[in-house]
């Protein structure tokens, strides 16, 4: 059956999808012990489907010791158990598909936990059936007698890459945590496990996957050093047999399916997106680019950024991707600080006009827009003041590493991490203004609730029609309507304008202008703005001009 297809893009369901990201053990507790659950999201169904969003993302749900908050799989098949049952999934994905969504869950596959069957066999021995799941290499053994890991790879959670471990006198490979030894992805016996396992999720009627790191697969199995010039992320995302992998898996698993791929790809580069993304190519549908999320930083470090280079990625994606490729429109999710937070403006004048701005550009732009929880509440970062406060595996090794060695001063570490923190995103959904946020009905949540729940929670923002919540519904409900916003060509109008973001988005005669103001300034709007009919606006707006963080939509 010939494909329908609209301004040179082939029709998906998924381009035209708005996906929410859930992290569960933050969004609600159905039975009082402080963790957010699976019968706690099916609760919320209701809201979800009120608010006009297409595709759940489920952030890992499966059996782990958590030492990672479940990105450290022991059992790809059963439910973690603070989560609840596989009754429990069942009924959730029952109750999604009830209402007409989808959802897609999250496939950890790059590693697994240490706690894993095949890991605790593959250690016992260097002749063990399991051996090969996992990358175990001999150390270096230095003209002192020392022993040194077999490249400088180091972990995404400080310290290196690789432990020694005493049963085999081998050290292994871990990217990220010492619990999350990375799977050898070269054995075919692993791939057939992997494919395995999407198929028991896929055949349970599951609509996809967001693939957890997953062009770190493929290693180069002689793991050379680094060298000063050179980036790990890079070398680590750009492996010898990633795309031999991703084909493979299309053609053994996906193609079956109809179903959804969106890759986590730090490390890949816009312009190399299509060699992953190219619908010709057979690998996967989209991939989150790491452009926009890391623009505020430097290394681990807050840093300030400008519009217009927030801009110049929006073109880039456009101009590399063209009309075979698709991607993804993002700025937060569970490893990122709050959206208004780190985007817009927080203060309790403007929280809720940038807010707005904020999803008013996410669901304009050109590509899947994925929505974190809270986003439509306009949630903020957490008030963090001591390292006790935390939770993130990420921010309390790297204070063990680099604080408690004096590498680093307390206040510096503290401070940036204040700005950059995963736990942000952690902190529990705020559903009222009863104790913790109606989060949970026990007494202590497992991540501290944002203390300005009382004035910031769901409860308020679905009664409050000109609220953020009210504004994202309508907005989710103009880009169902419009096929412009989601295959529309995109152009900056005002790529260097240091304060507006101003872009068209075009199909056949329609055009729609949508202006933003980045500012707490106003700022004069060129004339076919000012003169075009306004389709959405979070102001009363003034012919002419846009007031601070001002954002509108015209027909033009
Ligand atoms: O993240 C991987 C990744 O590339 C990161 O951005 C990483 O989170 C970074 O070190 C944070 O500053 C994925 C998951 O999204 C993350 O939650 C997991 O911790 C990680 O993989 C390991 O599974
Ligand atoms: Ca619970």
């Amino acid at each position: 059956m010939a494909q329908e297809s609209i301004n040179g893009y082939t029709r998906h369901w998924w381009k035209e999808a708005v996906v929410y990201q859930i992290y569960p053990r933050s969004f609600q507790d159905s039975n009082g012990d402080g963790i957010g659950d699976l019968p706690g999201i099916t609760s919320r169904l209701d809201y979800l489907k009120n608010l006009g969003v297409d595709v759940l993302w489920l952030s890992p749900h499966y059996d782990s010791p958590n030492a990672d908050n479940g990105y450290d799989i022991r059992d790809y098949r059963k439910v973690m158990r603070e989560f609840g049952t596989m009754q429990d999934f069942d009924d959730l994905l029952a109750g999604v598909k009830g209402r007409g969504m989808r959802m897609i869950v999250d496939l950890v596959a790059n590693h697994t936990s240490d706690e894993h069957a095949w890991f605790v066999e593959s250690r016992k021995s260097k002749d063990n059936p399991y051996r090969d799941y996992y990358l175990w290499r001999p150390g270096k053994p230095q003209p002192d007698g020392q022993l040194l890991p077999p490249n400088n790879f180091g972990s995404a959670f400080s310290g290196p890459a690789w432990t020694l471990d005493a049963s085999t006198g081998e050290y292994y490979l871990h990217l990220f945590a010492e619990k999350q030894p990375d799977l050898n992805w070269d054995n075919p016996k692993v791939r057939d496990e992997v494919y395995d396992l999407m198929r028991f999720w896929l055949d349970k009627g599951v609509d996809g996957f967001r693939m957890d790191v997953i062009p770190f697969i493929s290693k180069d199995a002689a793991f050379p050093d680094v060298l000063p010039h050179e980036s790990q992320v890079h070398i680590n995302a750009n492996g010898p047999h990633l795309h031999e992998y991703l084909r493979e898996m299309n053609d053994r698993v996906l193609s079956h399916y109809d179903c959804t791929t969106v890759g986590e790809a730090h490390g890949i580069t816009i312009e190399d997106t299509p060699q992953l993304v190219d619908e010709r190519r057979h690998e996967l549908n989209m991939i989150f680019n790491f452009d926009t999320v890391r623009l505020n930083r430097d290394g681990r470090n807050w840093r300030r950024w400008s519009l217009p280079e927030l801009k110049a990625i929006y073109t880039r994606q456009d101009v590399a991707l063209g009309k075979h490729s698709w991607n993804t429109i993002f700025l937060a999710n569970h490893d990122n600080p709050r959206l208004v937070s780190a985007f817009g403006d927080d203060s309790p004048e403007y929280r809720e006009k940038s807010a707005k701005l904020l999803v008013t550009m996410l669901l304009t732009l050109k590509g899947t827009p994925y929505l974190y929880q809270g986003d439509e509440l306009g949630m903020t970062n957490y008030p963090f003041r001591s390292i006790e406060e935390y939770d993130d595996i990420e921010a309390k090794n790297a204070w063990a590493h680099d604080v408690l060695t004096g590498y680093e001063s307390a206040e510096h570490y503290l401070e940036n991490l204040a700005k950059v923190s995963r736990d942000h995103a952690r902190t529990p959904m705020q559903w009222d203004a009863s104790a913790n946020a109606g989060f949970t009905s026990g007494s202590k949540p497992w991540l501290a609730v944002n203390p300005n729940y009382t004035g910031i929670n769901a409860a308020q923002v679905v009664a409050d029609p000109y609220s953020v919540y009210q504004f994202t519904r309508n907005l989710l409900a103009l880009r169902k309507a419009t096929l412009a916003l989601v295959y529309g060509d995109f152009e900056d109008m005002a790529p260097e304008h240091p304060s507006l973001f101003l872009y068209e988005r075009t199909l056949g005669d329609e055009r729609y202008l949508i202006a933003l103001n980045f500012s707490r300034d106003t700022v004069a709007l060129p004339e076919p703005v000012a003169n075009g009919r306004v389709v959405l606006s979070n102001t009363e707006g003034k012919f002419g001009e846009l007031r601070g963080w001002e954002a509108r939509i015209v027909l033009a």
